[in-house]
């Protein structure tokens, strides 16, 4: 495996990044934002905990989630899904805290995307040796919106696909503080991460966090 990209960026890397006609790395765009940022993911997860959910093949997925904000992301064995409450409390999901939903709206802005009005937020949460298969996000129902994702924690090889699950992909090293913005054409690109290497971050310990914003409903 090649790794000589990821070992040779430095971890807050201000340049922006263009990986397809519209998406956008903002490296180290969140780390301003830190300190709103991690106690805006501790009143989450207080609220609505981290779960391991189970495919609609019966598979139990590596990634832990949770989520904030009108609809949250969901799967069963019934399929994948948004709902508007936690099935594990029935309760609706937390509130977006409000430097969340600023830092999402600002970065969709810088990469070209006025007016982002996200209503769904997926908490997921990685640990050395988790991973996220290859696949396309279509469970939202408007595909014009942009995806905005904010990594935390310890860094990942995030791989950047094409419109076929066969087509060759782009490995991209993401690290803490860094936002990337996908729209347009690039929006149902595959996409997935590798298993995360072991390492333990100053802030977060052996975990990666990563925010996705979406206009689900
Ligand atoms: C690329 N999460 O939860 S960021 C996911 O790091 C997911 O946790 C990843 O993929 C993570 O579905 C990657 C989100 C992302 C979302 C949509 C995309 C990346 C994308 C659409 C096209 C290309
Ligand atoms: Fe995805």
């Amino acid at each position: 495996m090649n790794l000589d990209l990821f070992d040779s960026l430095e971890p807050n890397d201000r340049r922006q990044q263009q990986l397809g006609q519209h998406a956008f790395v903002l490296r180290g765009f969140a780390i301003s934002h830190m300190t709103e940022l991690l106690s805006a993911l501790e009143s989450i997860w207080q609220a609505a905990p981290f779960r391991h959910l189970t495919t609609p093949g019966g598979l139990r997925m590596s990634v832990a989630l949770t989520n904030c904000d009108q609809l949250g992301w969901t799967s069963d064995r019934n399929g994948y899904r948004y709902t508007a409450t936690d099935p594990d409390s029935g309760h609706p999901w937390p509130a977006i805290p409000a430097p969340l939903l600023h830092l999402a709206q600002t970065a969709a802005a810088q990469a070209g995307f006025d007016d982002f009005a996200p209503d769904a937020c997926l908490v997921n949460r990685y640990e050395p040796g988790t991973k996220l298969s290859m696949h396309q996000d279509k469970n939202e129902q408007d595909f014009k919106a942009p995806i905005v994702s904010v990594s935390l924690g310890i860094p990942a090889l995030f791989l950047f696909g094409g419109h076929a699950r066969t087509d060759k992909a782009e490995r991209v090293p993401l690290f803490h503080g860094d936002v990337v913005v996908w729209g347009g054409a690039d929006r149902l690109r595959y996409h997935g991460v590798l298993p995360l290497k072991e390492a333990r971050h100053p802030l977060l310990g052996r975990q990666r966090i990563n925010f996705t914003f979406r206009k689900a409903g």
